[in-house]
């Protein structure tokens, strides 16, 4: 990434910290979480006990992908939408028997280690990496224009949004995807709060490490002198909302510096830092059609955990 580039994330993460810290009801939006140190502990969550996504997930991919590629047709480029350092891509574009590899995310240091595993996992495969933010309709490279594409979004990560927002965004996918979008995408399903309230508050702590690493993003990136100490993690399931909201609560009165601005909480104020809607079945239909898209066919889990979805275009 260069220098310019580099700032303005930093600009971008002090003028979300300012403005979100200014609010009555504070808030840090959940895309800061995934700097070095909170990327690793998020690898982490995904391979706890209580954490059931991942492995339900990959494991619906496993059996289904093949059926996927079947249904769409062989030579697709699959195009993902946020290039984790995925253990489901390989997977993914084999089964699809994808004809070129297009991971989108804004940050050139996640494109870089993503196209980095994938091309050692799959050597004969062409991968085309835009470095851009998908939330907005974008141009991919010129090479696959005009050519079918699938886009890949799993992990549920349709949930870290609104109900609005996800509409936005899945609209935006199917006018980046060209003229003939296909989309596979992951969504995780209402259930049992208790089962979720455990997934966002695991026995081991990582999860509250996992939200405690943004208060010492903010110490680190923004000059902050935030005491970790006078903050602790909540996961509380919001039946109204459909969602597990996890917050950032001050265990004290607490007075703090960041980016250059004096912030204060009260005991037991928090700061919310995600939002993980889970949906029915039903609403993921209703979210499809209100995008534009149709729904092919889904699959679940034994137990209805997880879901993992065809749609076109
Ligand atoms: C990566 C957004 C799908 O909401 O389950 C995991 C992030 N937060 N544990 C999720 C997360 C707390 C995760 N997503």
């Amino acid at each position: 990434m260069t220098s310019s580039t580099e700032t303005l994330l930093k600009d971008d993460f002090a003028d979300a910290v300012i403005e979100g810290l200014s609010q009555r009801r504070k808030v840090i939006p959940a895309r800061y979480f995934y700097d070095r140190k909170g990327s690793e502990l998020f690898e982490a969550i995904t391979a706890l006990p209580e954490y059931y996504p991942t492995r339900t997930e990959t494991a619906l991919l496993d059996a289904h992908a093949p059926e996927i590629g079947r249904i769409a047709g062989p030579g697709k480029v699959v195009v993902e939408f946020g290039s984790g350092s995925s253990m489901k891509t390989p997977v993914f574009v084999e089964a699809v028997r994808a004809a070129a590899y297009v991971p989108i995310d804004i940050s050139a240091d996640f494109l870089r280690d993503a196209a980095a595993g994938l091309s050692r996992a799959l050597p004969d495969l062409d991968i085309l990496p835009v470095a851009a933010d998908f939330t907005k309709p974008i141009a991919l490279p010129r090479s696959v224009e005009g050519r079918s594409m699938i886009g890949f979004f799993p992990g549920s990560t349709i949930g870290n949004l609104s109900h609005a927002a996800a509409v936005d965004l899945l609209r935006a996918f199917r006018i980046t995807l060209g003229a003939d979008p296909w989309l596979a995408i992951g969504i995780d399903l209402r259930k049992n709060p208790r089962l979720i309230e455990a997934a966002y508050d695991d026995a081991a702590g990582v999860t509250a490490a996992f939200n405690l690493n943004l208060l010492a993003r903010v110490n680190r990136e923004l000059g902050g002198d935030i005491p970790l100490d006078a903050f602790e993690h909540h996961a509380v399931w919001n039946d109204d909302l459909g969602r597990i909201e996890m917050h950032l609560a001050a265990t004290r009165d607490v007075r703090f510096h960041a980016a250059g601005e004096t912030f204060f909480l009260r005991d037991g104020e928090t700061i919310h830092t995600e939002n993980s809607h889970k949906y029915m079945i039903e609403e993921t239909r209703l979210l499809a059609r209100a995008a534009g898209w149709q729904p092919i066919r889904y699959w679940t889990d034994a137990r209805d955990l997880f879901s993992l979805h065809l749609w076109r275009g």
